[in-house]
């Protein structure tokens, strides 16, 4: 390397943050990892309630902000690069992994043995909340969160013209040129933190599911080294492709990844139990839309059955880690959308794919319980949701196959993520870069193996329930973080909307690029769209 391209800052304090996280738990597991749990719980206690405000507030702002005028404003002075539906599709993969299909199956069966609001275990009333939860956790509310860093950031890129998608760029509005200094670094310290905490509980879902199937298919044991050779097993995966930057054999394999994902979920809505599937989901849209507002705010403070610690504020944490990730991405793949368009699509888009995969998985599985063809909720007492998983999928017709087909699936999910977020992770520590320079190969390597040893570590100290929750934790800076986008996206709009306007009908009425250099233009947007997989490479 010619020049020195380490944000030597960013890196320190986001290492120093990580051993915080881990050299307890390597020091002495029962002892950190207990810690770790006082952590979490005293945040949910405190901090409970901002959570679900905070979630049910960014979603009304951005139904106002669709409607209003604002909504109107065109982000950049192009046409889109990317068709409605090829869009669609890169965001929904960007925001959604494995994790989906550990809970798309098996969410329901917690709610109809642990319900909320008081309600009798495995009574109808519980059952028909079941599906129904699930699709509010993946729902509009929770896709919000994860639009509502793309609008800040897109402006500031597309209509600010700053060269970076960082989220320090998008506070600029209230923080001024303090985005440069400390406070911007913070920041981007706290993204990444986010996100090492929203990759940690990818990682600690998706591998004892990934254990489960090496179990139930080959008779391998279930140990901690089974769990901890998925995971390095992973990392070597994801190392070689960081390495060379294989980032167009990655985005095929994403691709038809998704092709997949699809046709088992034709497959299951066809061979599967179809009626019941499609009653249930009819039943849960409006068991969903008449109880929105209590789903939204429960806490429970009487009865203090913990349904709301347990459930709402982990999604939400999940959810808010992702967030500034997939809202980078949305960013990059969205000039010449309205902002309109771009709530839209993520809020509606988002969320009928987590349902489409809801309804069809979930649904099955809880037909399979109902009409007694298999004891989903036995085995998910006495041998654990993976188990329960499985054993759902394998009732299938084809099941064997199926099962196969799935895991793989989940497998290349988590990998395509971890490895997406090393690319991320790689480059807001890095500085200099020029514009579409990569960050250094060992670099890239290095943060991938870093993201996965914390996982390793955790798993190590048997925090792997720790380790599911963590983002949680790594949630809390960002909630207050999105406020500041919020208002700093406002203060810009607000002052600016009326020339923004007179330069769109401008553009509009002649200005725009010619016919054909745009599409020379679109051709070269082609070539250079942003792999999926390096879905949020920044140019800073
Ligand atoms: N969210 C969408 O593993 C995953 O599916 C990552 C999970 C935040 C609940 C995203």
């Amino acid at each position: 390397m010619k020049r020195n391209t380490i944000d030597k800052q960013i890196l320190s304090i986001a290492l120093t943050l990580v051993a915080l996280l881990t050299v307890p738990i390597l020091i002495n597991p029962a002892k950190g990892t207990a810690f770790l749990n006082k952590v979490l719980n005293s945040i949910t206690l405190n901090f409970g309630p901002l959570y679900l405000w905070a979630c049910l507030a960014i979603f009304g702002f951005l139904l106002w902000l669709a409607f209003s005028k604002y909504g109107k404003v065109k982000l950049g002075n192009s046409k889109p690069e990317f068709s409605t539906f090829s869009w669609l599709a890169l965001i929904f993969t960007a925001g959604i992994g494995s994790g989906i299909m550990y809970w798309g199956i098996i969410e329901w069966a917690y709610y109809y043995s642990s319900p909320p609001y008081g309600m009798e275990p495995l009574s109808v009333e519980a059952a028909s909340f079941a599906p129904t939860y699930g699709m509010f956790h993946w729902g509009f509310s929770a896709w919000a969160i994860y639009c509502v860093p793309s609008i800040p950031i897109a402006y500031a890129v597309y209509i600010k013209k700053y060269p970076s998608f960082r989220l320090s760029t998008a506070c600029r509005g209230i923080i001024g040129d303090r985005a440069d200094g400390l406070l911007g670094k913070i920041i981007d310290v706290c993204f990444m933190f986010g996100l090492i905490g929203g990759i940690g509980t990818s990682l600690a879902l998706g591998t004892p599911l990934l254990a489960e199937g090496i179990h139930h298919t080959f008779g391998v044991e279930k140990t901690l080294t089974l769990n901890l050779g998925i995971v390095v097993s992973l990392m070597i995966f994801f190392s070689i492709c960081l390495y060379f930057g294989l980032k167009k054999g990655l985005k095929l394999l994403s691709d038809w990844n998704l092709y997949l994902y699809v046709a088992i979920a034709v497959f299951i809505f066809i061979f599967g139990p179809t009626a019941f599937i499609i009653a249930s989901f009819t039943d849960s849209v409006g068991v969903l839309f008449q109880n929105f507002f209590r789903m939204s705010l429960y806490t429970d403070p009487v009865g203090k059955s913990g349904f709301s610690e347990a459930w709402t504020l982990f999604y939400w944490g999940w959810w808010f880690s992702y967030a500034p990730f997939t809202g980078m991405f949305a960013a990059r793949i969205s000039k010449g959308r309205t902002i309109k368009g771009l709530i839209l699509g993520q809020l509606i888009g988002g969320t009928l794919g987590c349902w489409l995969a809801f309804a069809i998985f979930g649904n099955t599985s809880m037909f399979y319980e109902m009409a007694g063809i298999v004891p989903v909720l036995d085995i998910l007492q006495n041998e654990g949701a993976p188990a329960a998983i499985l054993a759902s999928l394998q009732a299938l017709p084809l099941g064997g196959i199926i099962l196969i087909l799935y895991l793989l699936v989940a497998a290349i999910f988590l990998a395509t993520t971890v490895n997406s977020a090393a690319y991320t992770l790689s480059d807001v520590a890095s500085k200099n870069l020029q514009i579409g320079e990569e960050p250094a190969r060992w670099y890239r390597v290095f943060w991938g193996v870093l993201l996965t040893s914390i996982s390793i570590v955790l798993m190590y100290g048997d925090g792997l329930e720790a380790l599911q929750t963590l983002s949680i934790i790594t949630a809390l800076p960002l909630v207050f973080i999105m406020f500041l986008m919020i208002a700093s996206f406002v203060k810009w709009i607000t002052k600016e909307y009326e020339s923004i306007m007179v330069q769109q009908e401008n553009d509009a009425s002649g200005d725009l690029p010619t016919r054909e250099t745009e599409v020379v233009s679109q051709k070269q947007q082609k070539i250079e769209a942003p792999a999926i997989l390096s879905k949020t490479r920044l140019e800073n």
